[in-house]
């Protein structure tokens, strides 16, 4: 017997059963009129509440790099969890905390020796925001403390990364949000950059904005600078050519800190273990979550260059260095989870897999190219965009019908506005990227 919970339930769930849960980021009277539940998943497919096997075009939320229910993973989780299911980190401390750091480190680049640990990319993100004002004030520069974001950023749904996002809907339901915030200008031009293919050719201009802010605001004023290298929520923005080199340039020039949030790209998704890495800079902070457990354990990092945490370690050495932390930074069972899925990307070669198919991979997605209301494509590493022309005053609806109907025809794609985006898993075949494309042409070909 399975009551309505249970793992043969079916599609016909009354409304009742699913009223309790208020779904994030869901219209949730409309979700639970026409549900779509996912009720297992291996590998590349999700298996949905009817049975049907479902592609994932999304790494879930872009978190399962490895594809889903690793057996690696899944082993380490359930051994761990029997062994030592809790311990703290505060004037405590556990191995697997320290050995999983200290495996992060090594796969970071080159200077990011210290890792903090969250449970969430916006947990990582306030990490962030908290360290870089603290750092200047450690070094006695206390009137650095404005914070920069970009428009349509998108850094979490906390008080710090909503009001350093630049997203509208995001950010108008909730007041004035943090005082001492300013943007710079976001890089999507589709008059100059329609269907580029990688990084597009026009906009590293775009990065002397951050120079405008500081014209304004004076460089004193400002302690750091966070950015998304290629802005996903807002519907996948891909910078234009030298423009983050720029932005690190002026960063480096002003004294204000560099945060590169790579809540997405870490982990492989562009080709190389870090977008830092791919983009060839080197920010000051690197924030993480998502993938860092192959998305099996909520678990966020945050890794620090080595003159950002030298700065916090001149305090008297009795005194505590950062007064910040969650009761679940560096969570066992999270920790082994992470441990098992390092050592999965690094045995399967993952973090640097979506380099050798990224021209595949771009040739698939442009050849969506022509078909009903595209008006823009993009791509870079394994993540793809299409972006569609708005249906007068019913913004959205285009990418959400689209959306709905990949997942009747067995294919999760991501609709953000009026666009939908792809990042399968980084274990994905070529028969698979074929297939994923099939399916969704048919889509684009066959919804008004
Ligand atoms: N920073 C970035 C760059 C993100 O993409 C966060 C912070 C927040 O992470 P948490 O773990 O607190 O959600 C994110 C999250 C989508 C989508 O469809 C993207 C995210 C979350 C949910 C959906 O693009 N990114």
């Amino acid at each position: 017997m399975h009551d309505a919970f249970g793992s043969d339930m079916s599609a016909k769930l009354a409304t009742k059963d699913l009223d309790a849960f208020w779904m994030p980021f869901t219209s949730n009277r409309q979700f639970k009129k026409a549900p779509r539940l996912l009720v297992s998943a291996e590998g590349m497919y999700f298996t949905a509440a009817d049975g049907r096997r479902v592609l994932d075009g999304t790494s879930g939320l872009w978190c399962v790099n490895a594809g889903h229910c690793r057996t690696k993973i899944v082993e380490a989780v359930r051994k761990q969890v029997g062994e030592l299911d809790f311990a703290g980190n505060f004037q405590m401390g556990h191995p697997r905390a320290f050995e999983c750091a200290a495996k992060l480190a090594n796969i970071a680049p080159p200077g990011f020796d210290h890792v903090f640990f969250t449970n969430s990319g916006s947990e990582s993100v306030e990490t962030a925001l908290k360290m870089a004002l603290a750092y200047h004030r450690a070094r006695g520069k206390a009137t650095k403390t404005r914070l920069i974001g970009r428009e349509r950023g998108y850094h979490g749904v906390n008080f710090g990364g909503t009001s350093v996002g630049g997203i509208l809907n995001n950010r108008k339901m909730f007041g004035t949000l943090l005082g001492g915030v300013d943007h710079i200008r976001h890089t999507h031009d589709l008059s100059r950059n329609a269907f580029a293919r990688g990084e597009p050719e026009h906009g590293v201009e775009l990065a002397d904005d951050l120079e405008r802010l500081v014209a304004l605001h004076d460089a004193s004023t400002i302690a750091a600078i966070i950015v998304e290298p290629v802005a996903g929520s807002t519907g996948v923005l891909v910078p234009p050519k030298g423009y983050l080199k720029r932005l690190a340039a002026i960063c480096a020039k002003h004294d204000i800190l560099l945060i590169l949030d790579e809540v997405i790209t870490a982990f492989g998704r562009l080709g190389a273990p870090f977008a830092a890495e791919y983009f060839d800079i080197s920010p000051d902070i690197i924030t993480t979550a998502k993938a860092l457990t192959n998305g099996t354990i909520p678990m966020g990092a945050v890794l620090v260059k080595n003159k950002v945490y030298d700065a916090f370690m001149n305090c008297p050495e009795q005194d505590i260095d950062f007064f910040h932390g969650y009761t679940y930074s560096g969570h066992p069972v999270a920790c082994a989870a992470s441990i098992a899925a390092l050592e999965l990307y690094t045995e399967e070669g993952l973090l640097t897999r979506a380099g050798e198919l990224a021209s595949y991979w771009e040739d698939a997605v442009h050849s969506l190219k022509g078909l009903p209301h595209v008006i823009d494509i993009r791509n870079i590493g394994l993540i793809g965009a299409i972006e569609f022309d708005p249906i007068p005053d019913a913004p959205a609806k285009r990418a959400n019908d689209r959306f709905a109907k990949a997942f009747e025809q067995g294919l999760l794609v991501r609709a953000t506005g009026d666009i939908i985006a792809l990042s399968p898993p980084l274990i994905i075949d070529k028969s698979e990227i074929d297939k994923l494309i099939d399916i969704f042409s048919n889509v684009l070909k066959t919804t008004g």
